[in-house]
């Protein structure tokens, strides 16, 4: 069986229901494909020993990356909008010619992490998944499927379908990995689920925590009581970190000096959606509500978040918020 049939099979054992949404999920596993590859090829300053202060060769790495899955979903003929953290704006990606009835947008982050990458860190690309034309004024709970990619020591693919998408009975989050050779992917995680307690941590922009007391207050308690740190600088490894134990807890918050900067389109409502869908709860810093809530009213929109264990995210709440 090649790729696509294989992702093909087991997205029809999760009983997606809409055959073209299948279908996008399809094309972005193509599309991380393809990125592993650049991934592969790509030949740090560190390494060739060169020295690029403007990181041109970064950039062009991000830009493949960004080619990349511009190409897949093209290919995929399912999509009419999308809108990526290398392509800020909503770019029409629809078959020549079609009346696009059934297609999708996508908001997507090609390669979150690329800051960390001449260290060989691991990175990841995330995507978000709505019905219909655009991906502005909506929420991530609109959201019909979301995904995240993790390019370490293997490429895993981790799919979260809400129980609207899927005859599965109940939202389902799972993990397929890429074989060795590329040819195929196979189901690495059944099910995956987040359990409410959970004394890991993953503590993001730590320097907010020096001009904001009640950052620094939850750091501290989560210290005195052994958490466990676990952080790399890159979202989805942190997260994905998560998933893998299932329990845990990622945080990136603001001050006044050190504002957070990751985006609610490319980032926090793709991610959002898979931590709830495995049992997780997510909350950000502007209120205590789920970050699936909140409106993407501009593409470039940023927001502190906390992601994780349901005990972990309260105890975030009542050190943020006093509830
Ligand atoms: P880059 O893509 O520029 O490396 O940024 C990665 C990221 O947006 C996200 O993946 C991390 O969680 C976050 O930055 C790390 O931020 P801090 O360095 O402030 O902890």
């Amino acid at each position: 069986m090649t790729r696509i049939e294989t992702l093909t099979k087991i997205l029809e054992d999760y009983k997606v229901k809409d055959a073209n949404l299948l279908k996008a999920l399809v094309y972005l596993g193509e599309g991380s494909h393809k990125i592993t590859h650049l991934l592969e090829n790509y030949i740090s300053h560190t390494y060739a020993g060169t020295q690029n202060q403007s990181g041109d060769e970064q950039l062009h790495l991000d830009i493949d990356c960004d080619n990349a899955i511009f190409e897949a979903i093209r290919e995929s003929g399912v999509f009419s909008i999308a809108a990526s953290e290398e392509t800020p704006v909503e770019t029409d990606v629809s078959p020549e010619g079609d009346d696009q009835e059934g297609f999708f947008s996508l908001g997507f982050d090609p390669l979150d992490g690329s800051s960390i990458i001449d260290a060989n860190f691991s990175v990841g690309s995330i995507f978000g998944i709505w019905e219909g034309k655009g991906v502005l004024n909506r929420t991530g709970r609109e959201q019909v499927a979301s995904a995240v990619t993790l390019y370490g020591p293997r490429t895993t693919l981790c799919i979260a379908l809400p129980s609207k998408s899927t005859d599965y009975g109940k939202d389902v989050v799972f993990e397929v990995t890429l074989t060795k050779d590329g040819s195929m992917w196979e189901v690495s995680r059944d099910q995956i689920t987040i359990k409410a307690e959970g004394k890991v941590f993953a503590p993001g922009n730590l320097r907010a925590s020096n001009d904001n007391e009640k950052y620094n207050a939850l750091i501290k308690h989560w210290i005195s009581e052994r958490y466990t740190l676990r952080y790399t600088g890159g979202m989805v490894p942190d997260v994905y970190h998560i998933f893998a134990k299932s329990k845990g807890v990622f945080t990136n918050v603001s001050s006044e000096k050190a504002k957070a900067k990751l985006r609610l389109l490319y980032e926090v409502a793709p991610m959002g959606l898979i931590v709830e869908c495995a049992g997780g709860l997510t909350t950000h810093e502007a209120h205590d509500g789920s970050v699936l809530d909140e409106k993407i009213d501009h593409l470039d929109r940023r927001l502190g978040v906390c992601f994780g264990s349901s005990e972990e995210v309260a105890l975030y709440k009542k050190f943020m918020f006093g509830n």
